[in-house]
């Protein structure tokens, strides 16, 4: 490599410190609006800029942690009440038991900043129907029910302040399991329900509560719209902004009445997403809910690439922690997310305030996100020494790793952007390299822009969602495997978002097997031709990686294409290992 080059290192003399110093001021004293451009975004438009924030899933289910009488109750932690049918009587005698004495809500707080997480949803209310703070309405709640008495959303609304965390809470309007009256329990309360008690009575006056009484609140987090009416849902929104003019809503309040968007729980979308403003509400492990079983965490790098992705697609990362009924997030998450933390210290600025990709993306070396005038190169598999970037139409000025601010070779062929990079990544998990153009926008060449039509578009099996608590993801191999066979029809991959050409694609997939375990069967779906599942039985491919043709399918334009692959499982299926589904045109 040449002559390394670093940015922003000239001493500057301090004369023209104290100069800068007084301009400064005069600007801020007398042209506020123009010099500080935040004071004219939006809410939405503030919220689309933070990126990262934690979700909190924090309740009486954390007592049981996924068991319920001695025995493990599979599936999300905080459902335990549904899958379990406990009776309410039975469920609320938790209450009595809820002494989080080790909740610190500054630690709370510190721990999103050191996560460079700047906002924090919690749950007021899940569909246990406990609320987690003071509530008039209802007397099921932590002050009147738990030897705690203490609000701790309070807390959290004073931490978060202190520490410049936007803040919001979670309410579930429709499922309520301790209301005879709204959605969600069945075994109480078989009979028809009638759900204009319930909503003006409870959900109606209590988010009214958390709105009045809780400071400034930046989104009111709704969940699983059901059962009420477009009215009922229009109530809440309005009472929202009665309240709170600038508290956001998100979109599962149901009938397109949100101000952004949900994907769904843990589905990163395939790619860029930019009708809406979106966010994706994911697990750090499993469950959402505290389970005392499930360790299964993702790893720092994991997380990182997701953000990566979610932020070059266009959205914000919404991850979750489920703390212990002693108010203690499990130790795991923490230091998990502070890694994700320190990854932000360096590289936050290719992430924050960014805009989506312009790229199509041609392969899984590279993420991109883009301010004025600058692209930011994710490199998340490193490619060796060199790296060949084609489709930038702009003349690149300079480019540098943000990792140590230093230069960069580049050399620059037509649209081919080269890089000569050093033989081992700087950073573990994601080197970013920061590029400046010559022009604020970013150019791209025809074919290579992100709504550009492609020949073939391939689904890596890291950016599905895995259903199940089994699949796992292995990076080296870069491949997911762990289809055990659970007794429980879920351990599959969702490919989620694709918009696609009205086409007929060919469907592939790759995979290896090795012979002696070979013999699984498989099936294949896209959403619009459910009725066309494709079902095959894995061969032996010698441990090798394999591409085999499955069928042909119809795709549409529409923005909510799905692809589903899952494993029958039987005793064999854990070890098949899954690289990717590849869509190639018919032509
Ligand atoms: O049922 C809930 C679940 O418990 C959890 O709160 C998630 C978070 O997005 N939302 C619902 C399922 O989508």
């Amino acid at each position: 490599m040449g002559q390394m080059h670093t940015r922003q290192r000239k001493k500057i003399p301090i004369i023209s410190l104290i100069l800068i110093l007084v301009v400064f001021l005069m600007m801020s004293c007398g042209n506020k609006k123009s010099s500080d451009s935040i004071e004219n975004k939006t809410p939405l438009e503030e919220f689309h800029d933070i990126k990262f924030g934690m979700f909190i899933h924090w309740g009486l289910y954390a007592i049981p942690a996924g068991e319920w009488k001695g025995e493990y109750v599979r599936g999300i932690g905080e459902w335990i009440m549904r899958k379990r049918q406990i009776p309410v009587k039975e469920y609320e005698q938790l209450a009595g038991k809820f002494n989080p004495v080790k909740f610190n809500a500054d630690e709370w707080s510190q721990l999103a900043v050191d996560a460079g997480m700047k906002y924090m949803v919690i749950t007021a209310k899940h569909h246990d129907g406990f609320a987690m703070y003071n509530s008039e309405v209802s007397d099921y709640n932590i002050m009147d029910r738990t030897p705690f008495k203490r609000d701790p959303l309070k807390e959290l609304a004073k931490s978060n302040a202190k520490y410049g965390i936007k803040y919001g809470f979670y309410y579930s309007q429709a499922q309520d399991w301790h209301e005879s009256n709204a959605a969600g329990n069945t075994w109480d309360f078989p009979e028809k329900r009638d759900p204009k008690p319930y909503v003006e009575g409870k959900a109606l006056p209590q988010v009214s509560e958390l709105l009045k009484n809780y400071d400034e609140l930046a989104l009111i987090w709704f969940d699983t719209p059901q059962l009420i009416t477009p009215d009922q849902a229009l109530s809440l929104k309005q009472n929202v902004k009665e309240l709170q003019p600038t508290c956001l809503v998100n979109d599962r309040i149901g009938f397109n009445m949100g101000d952004y968007i949900q994907m769904n729980d843990n589905s990163i979308p395939t790619m860029v997403y930019d009708w809406n403003v979106w966010e994706i509400p994911a697990t750090l492990n499993d469950t959402w809910g505290y389970k005392k079983n499930d360790q299964n965490w993702k790893a720092p790098r994991d997380l990182i690439y997701k953000l990566t992705d979610i932020v070059s697609k266009g959205g914000n990362y919404l991850l979750n922690v489920g703390p212990t009924a002693e108010g203690i997030i499990p130790e795991a998450s923490q230091k998990i997310l502070r890694t994700v933390g320190k990854w932000l210290e360096v590289n936050g600025e290719a992430i924050y305030g960014t805009d989506h990709t312009p790229f199509f993306y041609p392969n899984i070396t590279w993420k991109c996100t883009t301010k004025p005038g600058k692209i930011y190169f994710h490199i998340v598999n490193w490619p060796g020494t060199t790296l060949e970037i084609s489709g930038v139409e702009n003349r690149v000025k300079n480019a540098y790793f943000l990792a140590n601010n230093e230069k960069i070779e580049f050399e620059q062929k037509g649209n081919k952007l080269i890089f000569t990079l050093p033989s081992k990544p700087l950073d573990p998990f994601n080197t970013v390299i920061l590029v400046e153009i010559d022009e604020m926008q970013v150019e791209v060449s025809p074919g290579y822009g992100y709504r550009d039509s492609q020949e073939e578009v391939s689904f890596y099996a890291r950016d599905a969602r895995f259903r199940g608590e089994e699949v796992r993801y292995d990076w080296e191999s870069q491949t997911v495997s762990g289809f055990v066979n659970s007794g429980y029809p879920e351990n599959e991959l969702r490919w989620y978002h694709f918009p696609f050409e009205d086409d007929v694609y060919h469907v592939d997939i790759e995979y290896a097997c090795d012979d002696s375990i070979a013999g699984s069967e498989f099936y294949f779906y896209n959403r619009m031709e459910e009725e066309h599942r494709y079902t095959g039985t894995i061969q032996g491919t010698k441990g090798q990686f394999k591409r085999f043709r499955l069928m042909d399918v119809t795709m549409t334009k529409a923005e909510d294409n799905r692809l589903v692959f899952g494993l029958i499982e039987n005793d064999k299926s854990a070890n098949v290992r899954v690289r990717r589904i590849i869509l190639s045109k018919v032509l």
